[in-house]
């Protein structure tokens, strides 16, 4: 069985991060190691969250894997509580992920503002993991945060301009870089990915659905790392995330919690579509 390595925190509670990702990558068949940044009692778009910082405990827990010759066969990476951490993780990469599957989500902000914590010293940090991952997964806002560049607000983008921001993106120093949240053409809204290898463009649409909620990146990251490491195509693997992302809105819209506690997406796993064809 293949075992990866997952670095985010734990929300205890608002549906993202480890409490996402564990569910999705064990339901997809793969072993799912943590190690946890930070513990929330709520992800931070909640009032009055309390955080404890968990910086501390990464060295030792990464000392000890190497004692005991634990290995990964991937490595996923999201949100990150401080820049002393993402060298931590950039630490990890080089002991843990030499060779190895390293796919980063840099979950730091969304609809033109950072969250609470993070300013753009962080983002221009978080732009250095990048450099040393094979695959990121940034939406708009986190893409220009890291290139130091004006966020220009969501609508109809030109391709040309997510194109080149696409590539300055690959040349931080990852092969792939994929968008998420593109919106293109009007009320379409999707994914848009570009393996700089290969120079070759490739994106994903689905009609925009009336709302948007919480922890969907964290949704689409995890589906589409765990259909890679079960050996789908990068572009097939965005493509599974997307889709998945929008059965998840689509089961939750009748809900009456407000957007910042997540989506149904346990309804979408137990429903089985997704699972099959490993
Ligand atoms: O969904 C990304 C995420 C992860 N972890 C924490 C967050 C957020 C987004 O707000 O606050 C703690």
């Amino acid at each position: 069985m293949k075992r990866i390595l997952t670095i985010q925190d734990v929300s205890c509670v608002g549906k993202c991060s480890l409490t996402v990702a564990l569910p999705i990558i064990s339901a997809f068949g793969i072993e799912a190691a943590i190690l946890p940044t930070a513990t929330l009692s709520t992800h931070t778009a909640f009032s009055g969250f309390t955080f404890r910082d968990l910086t501390s405990d990464i060295k030792p827990i990464l000392c000890h894997w190497k004692e005991q010759n634990i290995g990964f066969d991937g490595i996923y990476t999201g949100y990150l509580g401080s820049r002393e951490q993402i060298d931590l993780v950039l630490e990890a990469f080089r002991d843990f992920g030499e060779g190895k599957l390293k796919f980063v989500d840099p979950a730091m902000g969304d609809n033109g503002k950072l969250y609470t914590g993070f300013d753009s010293a962080f983002a221009l940090e978080m732009a250095k993991l990048c450099a040393a991952a094979d695959i990121i997964v940034p939406n708009m806002t986190e893409a220009c945060f890291m290139l130091g560049k004006p966020y220009v607000a969501g609508g109809c983008y030109d391709e040309s301009y997510v194109r080149s921001l696409l590539r300055e993106l690959t040349d931080l120093g990852c092969r792939y870089a994929v968008i998420t949240g593109v919106e293109l053409e009007c009320g379409k809204l999707g994914c848009y990915g570009y393996d700089s290898q290969n120079d070759r463009f490739f994106s994903d649409y689905n009609s925009k659905l009336p709302q948007s909620f919480h922890g969907t990146g964290d949704i689409f990251a995890s589906v589409c790392f765990a259909s890679i490491m079960n050996g789908r195509s990068v572009d097939q693997a965005c493509e599974i995330a997307a889709d998945f992302v929008c059965d998840s809105i689509t089961a939750t819209v009748t809900d009456e919690n407000p957007i910042w506690y997540g989506v149904h997406f346990e309804k979408v796993l137990a429903g089985g579509k997704y699972l099959s064809g490993k």
